[in-house]
């Protein structure tokens, strides 16, 4: 018997603390600010949390909702010194720096996240 409840949990495909930074919201842009965030990647959207215990199912709980239908994403030497960085632009022009020292965890979300813009976005 599946619970109700499970039915609306969102597939999640990977989590993990990542650094990340707002560069524009709505096209306008933001001044970079760099924040260990709560990362969860859905089947559709990614979810920044300012920590781990806001995962719950509270009202309020979601820090950021990124819809990855109609992103784009690329890597980018450009917009921070840091090493590692990858840039999701969003469909309604919304930006976002994403970062973490580990190389092969850069990579790991980078084509994950690729693969679920490319999957959302043929629906
Ligand atoms: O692109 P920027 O302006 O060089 O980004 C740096 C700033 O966000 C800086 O904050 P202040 O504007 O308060 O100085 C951050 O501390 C730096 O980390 C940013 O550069 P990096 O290269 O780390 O993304």
């Amino acid at each position: 018997v599946v619970s109700g409840a499970a039915l609306f949990e969102p597939l999640v495909e990977l989590k993990e603390h990542l650094n990340v930074a707002k560069i524009s919201e709505s096209g306008k842009k933001q001044r970079k600010n760099w924040a260990l965030m709560w990362t969860v990647l859905t089947s559709d959207q990614l979810l920044l949390y300012k920590d781990k215990q806001e995962t719950s199912q509270k009202p309020g709980g979601k820090t950021d909702v990124v819809q990855l239908c109609g992103a784009v994403i690329e890597w980018t030497k450009e917009k921070s010194s840091r090493k590692n960085v990858f840039q999701i632009t969003t469909n309604t022009g919304s930006e976002y720096l994403i970062q973490t020292d580990n190389c092969s965890t850069a990579n790991k979300w980078c084509d994950a996240i690729r693969k679920t813009i490319n999957s959302s976005t043929k629906d």
